[in-house]
């Protein structure tokens, strides 16, 4: 019956709702291009524009995978060669390690693992190689030089141009720790450079090392010292990404080790700081309640909970946070659990999605059409409260609906999209290839890679990552490393090469190598030889290779 109530949700709702959220999209989106272009933000009250997070479009960048998730191919394709053409990161601007990893690398990189599907002109060797993914690359080193702290802890800010300042704060939040591993172990593992993984981490390890005595972990840390400068622990603001990564992290990389992280601070966290399926906010070293608040960023772990398999938890502590919805036709930042009320200060709504994207993983694992209400309102609510003749505005005070003149990209990237995919889920993005599209094969000679095979992982920015591309790249660039010893082992016989490069005769009797395997074909096996940048070849092309490389050199 599940799959007839998708069904049925895909036909009624999807026909009814999927036309109003595109509106609501291409409202904001084309204002943001008439009005706001290239600034960062549109500010929507005053219909201009304003750098926020840096200086590189950032709406324009975290907006473009909704445009193919929309199915607009060619303002997909339009918008990704301007921002080829424009954006710049040899500038002279401090930016947040956290926020240009999720928004600028991330939107980055799904925009280049979507590109064939978006139709656009693919260079050979795709997805392992091409201009998004080096511009991506780009964004992602000029945030190395936060790293590089004795702890391997990042900085929480970085000049682009000039790396950290040396009076830069070493305070950085949890999160804008732990934070990194989606994009740069993505990255590493299409690219073949191993630097942006192994400082992702080397940050999460640690960050793992520094829990306390009862599993916890604070909100701010000290990366020199890695003294815990704020002790508050939660889900919530300054955290929350941590956590969700574990878990990701854990799926994106079949990493059990990520996984069993999580589970130790889950077990923490169930203990210390549920109450009647809240969240609380506790001290970490005592788990005594800090702070009796419910906040809006907490509201991705139902969703998180349900990727796990957590239903029930999952279902309950939704209805608390959809009741908090329902009281104020939004989310305020803070909510008051005992009092059941806004708190001073923390009464906006800057139109964040994590309510709704826990709503479409748990209209995916159940069904039940709650979650569909709860899109409906939040369509509802927004257009009615936010909507401006340019732009949707950030609510500053769900209490009397006053707005503030900001409409952060992640309304675009994330709001919209998960609004979208919540009343389409047989969207190619939710995998599964229910309608025969959930996979896309490279096509020529090189077809090689076999995408959106496994399903997407969003990163904390919704923005979605390709499991299948990474496994594809990766072994091509282990093949490569095959190669490329090999070669040094003829060219310095002698030479004490690595455990891959011993004689084939010292392998003999060692259990088969799968990646060695997958290079030598067998003959009249029927293979067709991909690009350069995934050498798989048959062993007489790779002799005619050593060939070009001794003449070359001699
Ligand atoms: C986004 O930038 C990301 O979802 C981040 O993890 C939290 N803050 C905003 C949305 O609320």
């Amino acid at each position: 019956s599940s799959m007839l109530d998708i069904f049925r949700a895909k036909c009624l709702c999807f026909l009814l709702v999927g036309g109003r959220i595109k509106s609501m999209f291409y409202h904001a989106y084309n204002s943001y291009l008439d009005n706001a272009f290239p600034y960062d933000e549109l500010r929507p009250l005053t219909c201009d524009g304003q750098d926020t997070w840096g200086s590189f479009s950032l709406t324009l960048i975290d907006a473009l995978d909704t445009l193919l998730v929309l199915g607009n191919q060619t303002e997909f394709q339009r918008v990704a060669s301007i921002l080829q053409d424009t954006v710049d990161f040899d500038i002279d601007v401090n930016a947040s390690v956290f926020e240009t990893n999720i928004r600028v690398v991330g939107g980055l990189l799904s925009a280049h693992l979507l590109a064939g599907r978006a139709g656009m002109e693919l260079e050979p060797g795709w997805p392992c190689s091409g201009p998004l993914l080096r511009m991506a690359a780009e964004a992602a080193r000029r945030l190395i030089p936060a790293f590089q702290t004795p702890t391997g802890m990042p900085y929480g800010t970085v000049n682009l141009l000039h790396g950290v300042s040396p009076t830069e704060t070493p305070v950085t939040c949890t999160a804008g720790v732990g934070t990194f591993i989606l994009e740069f172990a993505t990255l590493s593992r299409l690219t073949g450079d191993p630097t942006f993984e192994d400082v992702a981490r080397r940050a999460l390890t640690a960050l793992w090392k520094t829990r306390s005595d009862i599993g916890l972990v604070g909100n701010h840390i000290d990366v020199l010292s890695k003294k815990w400068v704020a002790q508050d622990a939660g889900i919530g603001a300054g955290v929350d990404s941590y956590f969700e990564y574990l878990v990701k992290g854990a799926i994106l990389l079949q990493d059990e080790e990520l996984l069993n992280m999580f589970h130790a601070y889950d077990a923490a966290i169930q203990n210390y700081t549920r109450f009647d399926d809240w969240y609380l906010w506790v001290q970490m070293h005592k788990g005594t309640v800090s702070m009796p608040i419910f906040q809006s960023l907490e509201a991705f772990w139902p969703g998180l909970q349900s990727l796990l398999g957590n239903l029930d938890s999952a279902v309950r502590t939704f209805q608390n946070y959809y009741s908090v919805w329902r009281q104020f036709g939004g989310l305020p930042e803070f909510y008051s659990i005992p009092q059941g009320y806004t708190v001073d200060k923390r009464e906006g709504y800057p139109l964040r999605p994590e309510l709704i994207e826990s709503a479409m993983y748990l209209f995916r694992a159940t069904g039940d059409h709650t979650y569909l209400q709860l899109g409906l309102d939040a369509l509802e609510s927004i257009e009615k409260v936010s909507r401006t003749p340019c732009g949707y505005a950030s609510v500053k005070d769900l209490r009397d609906h006053q707005l503030d003149n900001r409409m952060e990209s992640f309304f675009l990237a994330e709001t919209i999209k998960y609004l979208y995919l919540l009343f389409d889920p047989t969207h190619f993005l939710h995998g599964g290839g229910m309608e025969g599209d959930g996979s896309w094969e490279e096509g020529g000679e090189g077809g090689q890679c076999v995408l959106g095979a496994g399903g997407f992982i969003f990163n904390t920015e919704a923005h979605p990552l390709d499991p299948a591309a990474l496994y594809c790249c990766s072994r091509h660039s282990k093949e490569r490393q095959e190669l490329r010893d090999a070669l040094l082992s003829l060219s310095h016989p002698k030479k004490k090469a690595g455990s891959q490069s011993k004689p084939a005769d010292e392998r003999a009797g060692e259990p088969p190598q799968s990646q060695s395997e997958s290079i030598a074909l067998k003959p009249g096996e029927k293979k067709t030889l991909p690009t350069l940048s995934c050498p798989v070849q048959p062993f007489s092309a790779r002799l005619s290779v050593l060939g070009q490389v001794f003449s070359d050199n001699s």
